[in-house]
This record gives structure tokens, C-alpha cells and sequence, in this order.
């Protein structure tokens, strides 16, 4: 059931009757860095890497069709993380300054706190006025990209960890 062996607090088992059949309901709660395979643990929270280029659209239907969102990014440790899971692949994370030029939000509605602009090319720099997504490049540095590019725009998702599993 997952890829490697977990640890938890409580379990609950507990009968429950589906289409007139018996079944069993499993929780596995107070549970450490859960992730699903082919996700990647981070301080409570999973991380999934496409790096197959896609619009900033199709990114975020990507994650949303999984349970998370494109990714925040909050500290310079969750940054570097998400640097490393990368694997020098240019990457779409949730920061975007489509409603209001300049006013930044992420699409999980966290606070917006922490930058990483790539400032050896100027960014952000809402080039010929129109880039209102982010991407992590293949650097590190972050920058602003037009939503529908197809310029090398891979993916991290996030989403929370420490989820009961039925
Ligand atoms: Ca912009």
C-alpha cells in the first residue's frame, strides 16, 4: 500500500457496510511524511515533479486532477527543495500576478513572503507586458513567463501530507 514502510501514532479500524457488503474503514492517523510514490516529502507536505512542457492552464489542471496545487514557496528551505526535485528542469509553480500586474498571489492562497527572483536577468520584468506566471528556471532563479508559452515549463505540484488514508 506504500512505497515504504511508515510510522503512526493511532490506527482505527473501523467496520462500515459499502453496497450491502462488509468492508473495513483503515485510518492511520499521527502519521510522519506520507507521501503517495512518485510524490516527494518536505516538511508536512508531498511534492510531485512533471517536467514535461505544458501552459501555465494545463499545469494547473495537472495538479488540481491530482488533489494539490502548484506548488508555494515559502522559505529559502522549501526553495532549495524544490530546486533539488527539479533536477535543473524549468518548473511552473503557483505565483502569479494575473489579476493585478505586479501584485503577486499564489494559487494555494497562502501569504505571499518570500521571492526568489532571478536577478541576473531582471526579473520579474513583465516582458513586452504580458508574463504573469512564474517559473523556477533551471538555475534556481525565479521568473515571470507568459501563461501560454510553451518555453520548457514543467511542474511542481504540492499538496499537505499527514492525510488519513481510507
Ligand atoms: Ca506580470
Amino acid at each position: 500500500m506504500f512505497p515504504t514502510p511508515i510510522e503512526a501514532r493511532f490506527i482505527r479500524i473501523q467496520p462500515v457496510g459499502w453496497n450491502n457488503h462488509i468492508s473495513l474503514r483503515f485510518e492511520i492517523l499521527k502519521c510522519k511524511g506520507i507521501c503517495l510514490e512518485d510524490w516527494n516529502y518536505h516538511d508536512d507536505s508531498c511534492y510531485y515533479v512533471n517536467t514535461t512542457s505544458m501552459l501555465f492552464d494545463e499545469a494547473t489542471t495537472m495538479c488540481e486532477s491530482m488533489g494539490a496545487t502548484l506548488t508555494s514557496i515559502h522559505t529559502q528551505a522549501e526553495q532549495n527543495f524544490v530546486v533539488s526535485i527539479a533536477s535543473g528542469n524549468a518548473v511552473w509553480i503557483g505565483l502569479n500576478d494575473v489579476i493585478q500586474e505586479g501584485v503577486y498571489e499564489w494559487l494555494d492562497g497562502t501569504q505571499v513572503s518570500y521571492f526568489y527572483w532571478s536577478t541576473s536577468s531582471g526579473q520579474p520584468n513583465n516582458a513586452l507586458g504580458g508574463q504573469d506566471c512564474v517559473q523556477v528556471l533551471s538555475t534556481g532563479g525565479w521568473a515571470d513567463e507568459k501563461c501560454l508559452t510553451y518555453e520548457s515549463g514543467g511542474l511542481v505540484c504540492k499538496k499537505r501530507a499527514h492525510q488519513t488514508i481510507n
